[in-house]
């Protein structure tokens, strides 16, 4: 039974007997007062004794026609009238092409086909920046990262990370009475008034940063002294505002997924009983990526396939929880991801699936993530959305399907809503603004035509990558022009037709110079209006 159908039914309860007595009083007093005025009548003892059986049954009616009306719904309740639970799975760098269902070769992911098949599958969803701490930013908030002002991936030991001011999706769940919970990387600043707990979570489990700063090298053996990574302290596993472990080897890593899901598991079995929100961001597959024992070498892609699957048999084993425990039917699963493939990590990276570049680009390889959304019985099963949507809109999806009010400050994210209805021709969310680095307005999108300026980008293009969990060269600074692509056309963002359209560039163009009033923009100095800072622990 959900609380507020406990404290609905005490409530009436308590109303009832409340009502009634107030009822009897004051029958009473007004049968003596009657008998004052028709003076033939007597208010003897044996008459109110006759009498009042029958005016406190006649209280008792009326008090339950009173709870009949009450606002608070008693029986009959759907899945749907219900609060939902939430569960968030957010991935480390996995690509649109990792999934079967999204086409990945020789990875078999039955859970996420499955989570698909009884939901919604999202071909154009976009990681709101193509880096951890910039994509988790915009995930929490329903904002651009730029808005709230974080980019990039924080380091070890950063003085900035996500102001406490900001309404995360647990502080907008808090409103409502959810537990929440976080079991993964967490990425928004590891001092100790930017985790989690003060961002509204009750629980944490899991990195605070990225699970390669570490003191470690690609080979897997501690670096040496004057190393860049002997900057780095050991790498924490941390209970809410404790660490409890350190991850110091590659076994070490291999245990961090089914750990973390393990841990989900528990809050949520405890939390069975009133609405919940258990946020995954899972470490992997970011590099260095380990699987468990049991896992390795049972896919055809190596370690990152073997990796993958064991992020699958978890989401399966988080599903089968949901079955048994009877919340199946009042649990929205979301599964994404922070950011496209880090290709130069060759065999140890993902796939984009074909899309341009990878992450830490605005080409879509970088920002096209996989995404799927299932709520047994009240979504509808087995469709796929090819319509825009993007990371910073869960925050008001959620918001509308839970009726939590969201923040009095400004945010970017559209509702989905009338896609998760059904209705595939619902476009809530027409344009989308590529941001990257620290402010820079890369790339605009309306509908299927993305406007790209002038910028210098990391490329993967420029050589082979790595193997075996080492890294091959990024170049950080290949100049890219200005150019108008055709996503529907060619999605591999591949030549550039702004000669032939004009009119769209001017449209795009538009939507660019609002975006720079509103937010700013470093390719052109330009400062935004509306950007609001990180916390920092500078004053
Ligand atoms: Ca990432």
């Amino acid at each position: 039974m959900p609380p507020n159908k406990g404290i609905g039914f005490c409530c009436s309860i308590q109303g009832l007997g409340f009502i009634a007595i107030v009822l009897i009083i004051l029958n009473y007093f007004s049968w003596v007062n009657t008998c004052k005025v028709l003076p033939f009548l007597k208010p003897s003892t044996v008459i109110m004794k006759k009498k009042l059986p029958f005016i406190a049954l006649l209280a008792l009616l009326m008090t339950s026609q009173q709870s009949l009306v009450s606002p608070v719904p008693q029986t009959n309740e759907t899945a749907a009238q219900r609060s939902p639970n939430i569960i968030l799975i957010f991935m480390d760098d996995m690509g649109y092409g990792d999934l079967s269902c999204n086409g990945a070769l020789d990875i078999q992911t039955p859970n996420l086909d499955r989570l698909a098949s009884e939901g919604i599958r999202f071909t154009n969803f976009l990681s709101s920046q193509a880096v951890c701490s910039a994509s988790r930013a915009s995930l929490m908030t329903g904002c651009y990262a730029n808005r709230v002002g974080i980019s990039g991936a924080l380091f070890p030991g950063a003085t900035v990370g996500l102001a406490k001011e900001e309404m995360t999706i647990a502080d907008m769940l808090k409103q409502k009475n959810y537990a929440t919970g976080i079991f993964g990387k967490w990425h928004l600043g590891d001092a100790r008034q930017f985790l989690p707990f003060n961002q509204g979570f009750d629980e944490y489990l899991g990195l605070p940063y990225s699970n390669d700063m570490w003191p470690v090298g690609q080979d897997g053996a501690p670096v040496k002294k004057g190393a860049f990574k002997s900057q780095y302290p050991p790498l924490p596993l941390i209970s809410n505002d404790k660490p409890i472990d350190t991850i110091n080897t590659l076994e070490d890593q291999a245990t961090l997924t089914a750990r973390l899901a393990d841990a989900a598991i528990q809050f949520i079995k405890k939390n069975k009983h009133k609405p919940f929100f258990a946020y995954i961001p899972n470490p992997m597959p970011h590099v260095p990526i380990n699987a468990s024992p049991a896992f390795r070498g049972k896919s055809k892609q190596g370690m990152y396939g073997d990796v993958i699957q064991e992020v699958d048999y978890n989401v399966g084993k988080i599903m089968k929880t949901l079955k048994d425990e009877g919340l199946d039917k009042n649990t929205l699963i979301i599964f994404t991801s922070d950011n496209g493939p880090w290709l130069n990590f060759g065999n140890h990276a993902g796939s984009t699936g074909g899309f341009r570049e990878g992450k830490g680009t605005s080409f879509e390889g970088g920002q096209r993530v996989p995404c799927i959304m299932r709520w047994k019985g009240v979504l509808p099963a087995g469709i796929v959305s090819n319509q825009l949507a993007s990371t910073i809109d869960i925050l008001p999806t959620i918001s509308a399907l839970t009726k939590s009010p969201l923040s009095e400050k400004k945010i970017d994210g559209v509702d989905l809503s009338p896609i998760l209805k059904g209705d595939l021709s619902a476009s809530p969310r027409k344009t989308f603004l590529y941001y990257y680095r620290r402010n820079a307005l890369e790339a605009v999108r309306m509908e299927n035509w993305k406007l790209v300026f002038q910028h210098p980008s990391r490329s993967y293009e420029m050589g082979a990558p790595g193997f075996n969990g080492f890294s091959g060269p990024t170049p950080e600074n290949v100049m890219v022009y200005k150019a108008l692509y055709d996503l529907r056309r060619d999605p591999g963002e591949e030549y550039d037709v702004k000669g032939y359209y004009p009119e769209i560039v001017a449209k795009l163009e538009a939507i660019a110079e609002e975006a720079r009033k509103d937010l700013g923009d470093d390719l052109q100095n330009r400062k935004g209006a509306n950007n609001r800072p990180a916390g920092s622990l500078v004053k």
